[in-house]
C-alpha cells in the first residue's frame, strides 16, 4: 500500500479523496492555489504545497508543479480526482515514467477513450450496442451524405475530440447536413486543433443512463449498476440517481454484465464509467469516462461500497474487492449538485458564505468542503456541495430528499438549492417519467 498519496484536486472530492487515504492509514498531501490556501482540504491534509496563482493552468493543470510537490513531499501515487487532469493520458504517462503511481486506468485506455471515434470501435469490438452511425471519421461531404441517408435523419455530427457535449452539430433534413459538417469541423479544429468528425443517428428522447464498473487490469472486472443522470442543463448534469426508474433488474442485469464482461476482454484497470443513451428499450454506447465522477455517491449508497477505496486499492495491486456476485443493491439514491449559481439564470455566486447549516439525520450525506465563513473563489468550477440521500426505495428517497432540502440553510451566496425544491415536488420527477430534453424544457417555462 502506499505510505503518502498527494490529491491533485480541490474543493469536495479533495476532501472525499483524503478521507479514503487516512481510512486506509495513508498519509495525504494537499495541493493548492493562492486562491485556495483557506480551502477545508488544505486545512484538513496532514502536509500541503502551494502550487501556483488562482489559474488552473497554472496550478491544478501544472503538471511540473505537481511533480516537484510530489519530490519534496516524497508521495509515492498522485489520485487525479475528477475534471483538470483526470483523463490526461499524457500526464498518466508521466507518472508512469517518474515511477509514480497514478490512481487510474493506464495511460493507453484513457488515450483510446479520450478519443471518441476510438472509443466507439473499442466498444463494438468489445460487445458493446453503439449508436448506428459512420464507421469511423467521415473524410468528405458526399460521403458524409450517404452515409446520413442511409441512417435516416436527423444526424448528429461529432468532433472526435469532443465529448460530453462539446463539439456537437443536429442536422435535421440533408439540407442542414453540408453546414453542420462544416461547422463542426472548423468548431472542433480551432477548440481541439484536431477536425476529425463522425456522424450518428439522432436519438430524439433518450435518458442518459451509466454504468459503473471497476476493473482489476489484469482481465478480472466487475460493473456496479447503473446511474441515470438525465436531468442535466447544458451538458451539466444536475441530479443523478441509482437505480435508474426506467430499468428493471433483468434489463439492469444484462447490460451490466455486457459492460463487465467488455472491460475484462480490455484489462481495464481502476473505475470507469461507460455512458449510454437508452430509448425505447434500447442501449446505445456513446462515451466512456475513465475516471471517478461526481455522481459516485449515489453508486456507494446503494452497494454499500467506498469506490475510492476500491481505487487505491486497486491501484496499489491488490485485487478487487468483491465478485460479481457479491455486488448486492440496496434501496435507492439521489444526489442534487449544489452549486454557487443563481437558481433562475445559472450565473455564478461566488462570495461568503454567511451561514452553513447542512441536513442530517438517517440517508443523508453531504459532500462538501465548505464551512461557515468561506469565501467561494470565482476562478473554478461553481460546485460547492453534494447533497446525497438514500432511502429504502425511490418514494421514501425523494419524502427525505424533501426534507433535507427544507433543514438546509447556505447564507451570503446563491445556490441551486431552491431549484431542487421545485423538481423533487414536480409529478414528473416523483413519476421518474424524464429524458435528456426534460429539464432544459421545464427550465424555459415561465
Ligand atoms: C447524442 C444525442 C442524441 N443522439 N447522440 C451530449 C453529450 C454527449 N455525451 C453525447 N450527447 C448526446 N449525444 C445521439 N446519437 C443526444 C446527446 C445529448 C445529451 C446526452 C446526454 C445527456 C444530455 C444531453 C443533452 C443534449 C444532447
Amino acid at each position: 500500500m502506499f505510505d503518502k498519496v498527494l490529491i491533485a484536486n480541490r474543493g469536495e472530492i479533495a476532501l472525499r479523496i483524503q478521507r479514503a487515504c487516512k481510512e486506509l492509514g495513508i498519509a495525504t498531501v494537499a495541493v493548492h492555489s493562492t486562491a485556495d490556501a483557506d480551502a477545508m482540504h488544505v486545512r484538513l491534509a496532514d502536509e500541503s504545497v502551494c502550487i501556483g496563482p488562482p489559474p488552473a493552468s497554472e496550478s491544478y493543470l501544472n503538471i511540473p508543479r505537481l511533480l516537484a510537490a510530489c519530490e519534496i513531499t516524497g508521495a509515492d501515487a498522485i489520485h487525479p480526482g475528477y475534471g483538470f487532469l483526470s483523463e490526461n493520458a499524457r500526464f498518466a504517462e508521466i507518472l508512469e515514467e517518474h515511477q509514480i503511481t497514478f490512481i487510474g486506468p493506464t495511460s493507453e485506455h484513457i488515450r483510446i477513450m479520450g478519443d471518441k471515434i476510438e472509443a466507439k470501435e473499442t466498444a463494438k469490438r468489445l460487445g458493446i450496442p453503439v449508436v448506428p452511425g459512420s464507421d469511423g471519421a467521415v473524410t468528405n461531404e458526399a460521403q458524409a451524405m450517404k452515409i446520413a441517408k442511409q441512417l435516416g435523419f436527423p444526424v448528429l455530427v461529432k468532433a472526435a475530440s469532443g465529448g460530453g457535449g462539446r463539439g456537437m452539430k443536429l442536422a435535421r433534413t440533408a439540407e442542414e447536413l453540408d453546414m453542420a459538417v462544416k461547422t463542426a469541423r472548423s468548431e472542433a479544429k480551432a477548440a481541439f486543433g484536431d477536425d476529425s468528425v463522425y456522424l450518428e443517428k439522432y436519438l430524439t428522447k433518450p435518458r442518459h443512463i451509466e454504468v459503473q464498473v471497476f476493473g482489476d487490469g489484469k482481465g478480472e472486472a466487475i460493473h456496479l449498476g447503473e446511474r441515470d443522470c438525465s436531468l442535466q442543463r447544458r451538458h451539466q448534469k444536475i441530479w443523478e440517481e441509482a437505480p435508474s426508474p426506467a430499468l428493471n433488474s433483468e434489463t439492469r442485469a444484462k447490460i451490466g454484465t455486457t459492460v463487465q464482461r467488455a472491460m475484462q476482454k480490455l484489462k481495464y484497470r481502476g473505475a470507469g464509467t461507460v455512458e449510454f443513451l437508452y430509448e425505447d428499450g434500447e442501449f446505445y454506447f456513446i462515451e466512456m469516462n475513465t475516471r471517478l465522477q461526481v455522481e459516485h455517491p449515489v453508486t456507494e449508497m446503494i452497494t454499500g461500497l467506498d469506490l475510492v477505496i476500491e481505487q487505491i486499492r486497486i491501484a496499489s495491486g491488490a485485487p478487487l474487492t468483491l465478485k460479481q456476485e457479491e455486488v448486492t443493491f440496496q434501496g435507492h439514491a439521489i444526489e442534487c449538485r449544489i452549486n454557487a449559481e443563481n437558481p433562475k439564470n445559472f450565473r455564478p455566486s461566488p462570495g461568503k458564505i454567511t451561514y452553513w447549516h447542512p441536513p442530517g439525520g438517517l440517508g443523508v450525506r453531504v459532500d462538501s468542503g465548505a464551512y461557515q465563513g468561506y469565501r467561494i473563489p470565482p476562478n473554478y468550477d461553481s460546485l460547492i456541495g453534494k447533497l446525497i440521500v438514500h432511502g429504502k426505495n425511490r418514494n421514501e428517497c425523494l419524502m427525505r430528499l424533501k426534507r433535507c432540502l427544507s433543514e438546509f440553510v447556505i447564507d451570503g451566496i446563491e445556490t441551486t438549492t431552491p431549484l431542487f425544491t421545485e423538481l423533487v415536488r414536480h409529478p414528473d420527477i416523483a413519476n421518474g417519467m424524464y429524458d435528456i430534453h426534460w429539464l432544459e424544457k421545464f427550465l424555459q417555462q415561465p
